[in-house]
């Protein structure tokens, strides 16, 4: 279905195929890739990045477009809020209701505590839903907990907090059997043996997943459990701004309605942040794979009543976005597509990586052939390259896109592209936030007591870049400790005052640094208003 202008590349790539499959590209070394990195990964673009002047990590560079939402005004006045009558009153709130949110209601909910999850979308609508790939597990004889660290820990260039990745890797095996309990439908074969592939940076094959939607398949799971245990949720609903009590703890939130605008306070023992990631704040004007609410409100709520973050200047770039067709331009191909052996191919039909280094490494390696190297397919709408997809029929038989990566055909073949006989052009797009709230091993912020975090919104477990899978693993792992740890927590509080004064110290901040914005936050929903 390709139009005539791409025809002459797609012959080179589909000459070269079988030599191509052939092929075994080098690995790079570090130092290839550090060089790599350094002038290619978005990470590394200095222009990009803005100082903070205010708040607990004054004086750290973040994205630019993240640093003007944390350090915005607040959506309300502290005066305007009745807090001697909440709306709700609960022992856990949990914000957010994706993978981690739901995980965390589970588990506090099985602690004993009184739980509620407020969404300010409806539970599921989240990039637990959008994950395809899979989540990985160390549960395989020729494999270990130990080995799968050692390659989070370099995959991530050993800045992970190593108790934060210790327990994600230990707590791994267990994860996948307490979903399989709950009714996740993994990939078996006849014998009933996990299927496993390797992703970019594994040295085992342990990426444990549904066909290519994996995180559908869990987030289905979750949100049965949680409306069936009658957790109540709150969808539509915001929180807007934290609640601390007078001895500066964590003690619920301001929640808006989404339609009506409508304010309300929920009272809290302890309060569970679990919103996610940010693709929607399109850093650097990249397009996202991420749902349509990911807008870092998590960190902003977070670093408003003062809690750190760690890595929040890291973000991950998605090697393989879609660069063509423009209607789903920027959505997901899932790296399982180069796990079954698809290669990345440029313009003129050569292969020009390892097609499964690091997440960081691959994208800035796509993005110096398409620039400086000018090897780029134009697509009409900016550049991109080849992901060889009739690779995988030649080398898993036929049948295998169809038997293992069915979501990914159906997205290509509405628009004519059947990608079994055809390959399909890619160019990084955003994916993940590496950085977020620091957090203790119990999920507590380091310094905000009784305000935990979960799943995308947390900071430190993965370094400055994380391994494909690790994070629908994240989600599961940091989403039932922070519920335990919440729901055990909360036995021993009593609220004290419910006050909003950090809203008038941040603003009193604002204007001693000088800052001058009229931007407010949490961002909530972007904005793609078409302007002049
Ligand atoms: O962990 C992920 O981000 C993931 C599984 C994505 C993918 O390529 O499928």
């Amino acid at each position: 279905m390709y139009s005539e202008k791409f025809q002459k590349s797609l012959a080179l790539v589909e000459a070269a195929r079988e030599k191509n499959i052939a092929l075994e590209p080098d690995r790079m070394t570090a130092k290839q890739k550090e060089d790599l990195l350094a002038a290619f990964h978005p990470d590394y673009k200095k222009d990009e990045f803005q100082e903070l002047k205010i708040g607990p990590n004054k004086g750290e560079k973040v994205p630019t477009e993240l640093a003007e939402i944390l350090q915005a005004h607040s959506r309300i006045s502290a005066s305007s809020i009745d807090l001697e009558n909440p709306d709700y009153e609960t022992d856990v709130l949990i914000i957010g209701g994706g993978g981690a949110g739901s995980s965390a209601a589970i588990e506090a909910d099985n602690a004993g505590a009184k739980v509620m999850i407020v969404t300010k979308l409806r539970i599921g609508d989240a990039n637990t839903m959008m994950a395809e790939g899979g989540i990985q597990a160390a549960d395989k004889p020729n494999d270990s907990p130990a080995t799968h660290f050692v390659d989070a820990f370099g995959g991530g260039h050993f800045a992970a907090k190593r108790e934060l990745l210790s327990q994600l890797v230990c707590n791994a095996p267990e994860a996948i059997q307490w979903l399989s309990n709950l009714g996740v439908e993994f990939d078996k074969t006849e014998d009933g043996t996990m299927v496993t592939t390797h992703g970019g940076g594994t040295s085992r094959k342990r990426m444990h997943a549904a066909k290519d939607y994996s995180g559908a398949e869990i987030m289905r799971t979750l949100r049965d459990e949680v409306l069936n245990r009658n957790i109540p949720v709150i969808d539509f609903t915001a929180a807007i701004e934290l609640i601390l009590d007078e001895n500066g703890r964590a003690a619920g939130a301001v929640l808006m309605n989404m339609e009506t605008k409508e304010l309300m306070v929920a009272k809290a023992k302890t309060v569970i942040i679990a919103t996610g990631g940010a693709g929607r704040m399109h850093y650097q004007g990249f397009p996202t794979s991420n749902h349509y609410g990911a807008t870092a409100d998590g960190l902003v709520l977070g670093y408003r009543v003062g809690a750190k973050l760690l890595y929040a200047e890291t973000l991950q770039y998605h090697p393989t976005g879609v660069a063509f067709p423009e209607q789903i331009f920027g959505a997901l191909v899932t790296e399982k597509v180069r796990s079954l052996g698809a290669k990345l191919v440029n313009v003129n039909g050569e292969v020009f990586m390892h097609p499964l280094e690091t997440r960081d490494v691959s994208a800035a390696s796509i993005i110096r052939e398409c620039s400086e190297r000018g090897n780029g397919v134009d697509t009409g709408n900016g550049l991109g390259v080849w992901l060889d997809t009739p690779m995988i029929e030649e080398i898993g038989g036929e049948g295998t896109i169809m038997s293992r990566i069915p979501a990914m055909w159906r997205m290509f073949a509405k628009y004519g592209i059947d990608i079994r006989k055809e390959p399909i052009l890619v160019y990084p797009t955003l994916h993940y936030q590496n950085g977020g709230l620091d957090i203790n091993p119990d999920c507590m912020t380091t310094n905000v007591e009784n305000l935990f975090v979960a799943g995308e919104a947390v900071g430190g477990i993965h370094g400055k870049n994380r391994l494909m899978g690790n994070s629908l693993l994240d989600i599961i792992v940091f989403g039932r400790i922070a519920g335990q740890s919440a729901g055990a927590k909360c036995k021993d509080v009593t609220v004290g005052k419910l006050t909003l004064d950090h809203i008038e110290k941040f603003e009193a901040e604002i204007g001693k640094a000088g800052i001058d914005t009229e931007k407010v936050s949490p961002v909530l929903l972007p904005d793609y208003t078409r302007r002049k």
